[in-house]
């Protein structure tokens, strides 16, 4: 339609200091321009509808529009002004710039690929109780990777046996082990009962080795139940709780971080693949990472690059990158986002990885990193002790600069582990 009027298009314009960026990748519906696409999402996504409303004055949407800064091969660059936003509410962030246009005609495909948080808004929101610093705090641990496993069989254990694995794991090498996703509170392995007797595991598997230790219950219920959970944790002297933060949603996250308890929150992205996954459509990870930063996850999945799940090299590190960009004294962080006071958080490498994944692991993420492991520490022939030491020894002997084969000489538990899963190609 030429000539048609797009009042939300402002292209070659200047973001103003306090407006929420979006970069958008837009395919728009056959028979449909960029430029049209574009100005209809930023109506969507702002204050417009399909049609001309009379109450919405010229005045009131020069005031409230979103503006269409960028619109060509390298995607869609629309500005938000902050008074478009709530101050310290998620859902509503997400409602706004990545709701209803994600369903309109003019699209045919949309991926958000990235946001910039203004200083006023990233300054709404909590950041993590504990991020990177209190993690290692509170576990002891420099220098090296954090270690983790989460418990399989992933579901079935009962409270006993959920402890014993958590003990073995624990006494072997393992600084946290966490429940999976799917396990909450279910008859065969109550969240209380199982709580009470991880925990004593975690104490005893401390006792035996001097070490710090933690236990991650997966709190994820009803915002209520979750409180209650995480409240119960924090009174038996739990220190960590997971979320599984993509089902529960930002503001089941936000509540249990407004709740003060000072639990480092690990987060499960459980769900995240049904909109990040597909390169054109969806919103990229990296944007849930940076949006679960600023509600207050301390420690979170952003994928392997090496392991059973999808998620390229490069996306993977856009993902820590979000997480760990340390803000300098101005506020700034390395890509120009100002979020002064929000802590830096953890990339989680996580998701069909063994030992011999972890010389490319470290690689790829360095030191600021938990790497865990299900399958490939409970599946080791020796069993989850010795899966465990396998991992350790094959952390020990990167940070050593052998090679794993090279150290696998006088590491008995990483040679089964090389060997086994080499079979298995
Ligand atoms: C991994 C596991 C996690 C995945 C999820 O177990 O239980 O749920 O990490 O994937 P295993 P992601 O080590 O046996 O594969 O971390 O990519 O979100
Ligand atoms: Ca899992």
């Amino acid at each position: 339609m030429a000539g048609e009027a797009l009042p939300y298009l402002e292209l070659g314009g200047e973001p103003l200091e306090d407006d929420l960026i979006c970069r958008f990748r837009v395919e728009p519906e056959v028979g449909t321009s960029l430029e049209r696409a574009a100005n209809a999402l930023a109506a969507e996504s702002s204050i417009g509808t399909w049609t001309d409303v009379a109450a919405l004055t010229p005045e009131l949407r020069e005031r409230l529009r979103a503006r269409v800064l960028a619109a060509d091969d390298r995607g869609v660059v629309i500005a938000y002004g902050a008074v478009l936003f709530e101050g310290g509410n998620m859902a509503q962030v997400f409602s706004s710039v990545a709701g209803n246009i994600f369903g309109i005609k003019e699209v045919r495909r949309l991926r958000l690929e990235a946001v910039r948080f203004p200083k006023t808004v990233a300054a709404s929101f909590q950041g993590p109780a504990r991020g990177i610093q209190g993690i290692r705090e509170v576990l002891g641990v420099t220098g090296r990777p954090l270690v983790g496993t989460i418990v399989k069989p992933k579901i079935g254990l009962d409270p006993k046996a959920q402890a014993q694995v958590v003990y073995e794991a624990m006494s072997a090498g393992c600084d946290v082990v966490k429940d999976d996703e799917n396990l909450t509170s279910q008859s065969f392995c109550p969240f209380e009962e199982r709580l009470r007797a991880c925990l004593d595991a975690a104490k005893r598997a401390e006792d035996a080795t001097g070490n710090a230790k933690g236990y991650i219950p997966n709190v994820t219920a009803p915002t209520e139940v979750m409180l209650r959970r995480t409240g119960l944790v924090a009174h038996l002297g739990g220190r960590f709780a997971m979320v599984d933060l993509v089902t529960a949603g930002w503001s089941g996250v936000q509540s249990l971080r407004g709740a003060g308890m000072g639990l480092i929150l690990h987060g499960h992205r459980a769900m995240h693949a049904a909109f990040t996954r597909v390169p054109e459509h969806g919103i990229a990870m990296e944007v849930i990472a940076r949006s679960a930063r600023l509600v207050g996850i301390d420690q979170l999945h952003v994928g392997t690059a090496v392991g059973k799940m999808e998620g390229s090299r490069e996306a993977v590190l856009r993902s820590a990158r979000a997480l760990r960009a340390w803000p300098s004294e101005d506020g700034t962080m390395a890509d120009g986002q100002d979020w002064r006071g929000v802590l830096p958080a953890m990339p989680i490498a996580s998701g069909g990885l063994h030992p011999g994944h972890v010389p490319d692991l470290m690689s790829l993420f360095g030191p600021e990193v938990i790497l865990q492991f299900g399958g490939g520490i409970h599946g080791h022939p020796g069993g989850s002790a010795a899966g465990t030491k396998a991992v350790r020894q094959a952390v020990e002997a990167v940070l050593a600069g052998l090679t794993l084969e090279r150290a696998s000489s006088s590491a008995p538990e990483l040679r089964t582990a090389l060997a086994f899963w080499k079979a298995q190609g």
